[in-house]
């Protein structure tokens, strides 16, 4: 089976990106035929600074090794590397209807705090670039959060479109989402999902200095009442707190709301905040080695452009002749 995911280098990747999506990733490199890239052409659909995109590039790529993505096992690559994802999206814009892109959470979302004239057509036409990525390598899984299910949707309903008006393509691709914290929420605002682009104090990026976790998760809204529960309606931050604790201990919910039976948030947040820092210690190691060693990063993302570019070239020639393009 053929898989892929990917994340956007729109900041520092947080662990809701890593609980969720990348967590996932790891084991179906084991069994499946996996393709993990990092999502630079989504990343200039809102406003950003070129070195920061640039800089975001590296550390997403030094972040997937460190976490255990294995270019052994893996075709790892940076999506602009691969010229074909634009030109199917193009293709692809052409037979994807407007209400489609206008009923998009995350479209709506990240464009409704924006004067019209500061939205790009880019922004608009995201999830199309998204269903080119997925059908580019016909995809039969993706992985993501639940945040993306709608995106994916979209795949599915272009694939059957093309199949339908040019001929059998693309396969289906389903989305696998986990069972628990397929939405992990802002630290400040639990309301909120846990994004990049909220602000620091929304996310707690997985590299980020010890310290700050700590202070960060010290930091974090708590609701009203003192009990250490699990109810998302009453109680959403400790909810959220709890879900990140047992995903990162490996613990169920039950077990750690027993822990901490009669207990404050203090003491909670505190061990929460060590939980997490032992978690990641192994991988910040790792990307420390690999920091030494940026070289060997630059030589993984380019024979994973070649890979890519190999399967992006059949289907494009495919597309093509099915489409009537000389
Ligand atoms: N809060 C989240 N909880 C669970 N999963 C999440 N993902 C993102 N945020 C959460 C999942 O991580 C993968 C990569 O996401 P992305 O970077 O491609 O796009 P995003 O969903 O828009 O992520 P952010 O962090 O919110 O970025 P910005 O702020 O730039 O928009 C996806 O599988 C996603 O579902």
């Amino acid at each position: 089976m053929r898989v892929l995911s990917g994340v956007q280098p729109s900041g520092a990747l947080h662990i809701g990106n890593y609980l969720a999506a990348i967590k996932q990733w790891i084991p179906l490199q084991e069994k499946h035929e996996c393709l993990f890239f990092i999502v630079d052409l989504h990343a200039v659909t809102v406003p950003y600074k070129p070195q920061d995109l640039r800089q975001n590039v590296w550390n997403a790529a030094l972040d997937y090794l460190a976490l255990g993505l294995d270019p052994a096992k893996s075709t790892i690559f940076i999506q602009s590397h691969v010229h074909q994802h634009a030109e199917l999206a193009w293709l692809l814009e052409t037979i994807t209807p407007l209400g489609e892109l206008e009923r998009m959470t995350q479209f709506k979302e990240k464009s409704k705090h924006r004067q019209k004239a500061n939205v790009g057509l880019g922004l608009f036409a995201y999830p199309a670039l998204m269903a080119a990525d997925i059908l580019l390598y016909k995809t039969e899984l993706m992985p993501v959060g639940e945040d993306q299910l709608q995106h994916v949707e979209l795949a599915r309903t272009l694939a059957r479109k093309f199949n339908h008006l040019f001929g059998r393509t693309f396969p289906e691709p389903k989305s696998q989402v986990a069972k628990i914290g397929a939405r992990i929420m802002s630290l400040a605002d639990p309301t909120k999902k846990m994004s990049k682009s909220l602000g620091p104090a929304h996310f707690l990026a997985i590299f980020e200095p010890e310290e700050d976790i700590r202070q960060k998760i010290k930091s974090a809204v708590t609701d009203s009442g003192k009990e250490i529960v699990y109810d998302v309606k009453k109680k959403p931050a400790i909810s959220n707190l709890l879900t990140i604790y047992s995903l990162c201990a490996d613990k169920p919910i039950s077990e750690i709301e027993k822990q901490y039976q009669g207990k404050g948030y203090a003491g909670f947040k505190s061990d929460l905040a060590e939980v997490v820092i032992e978690t990641f210690r192994p991988f910040r190691r790792k990307r420390e080695e690999l920091l030494q060693n940026i070289t060997e990063v630059r030589n993984i993302l380019s024979r994973g452009a070649e890979t890519a570019r190999s399967i992006a070239e059949k289907t494009m020639k495919e597309v093509k002749e099915k489409m009537g393009l000389l």
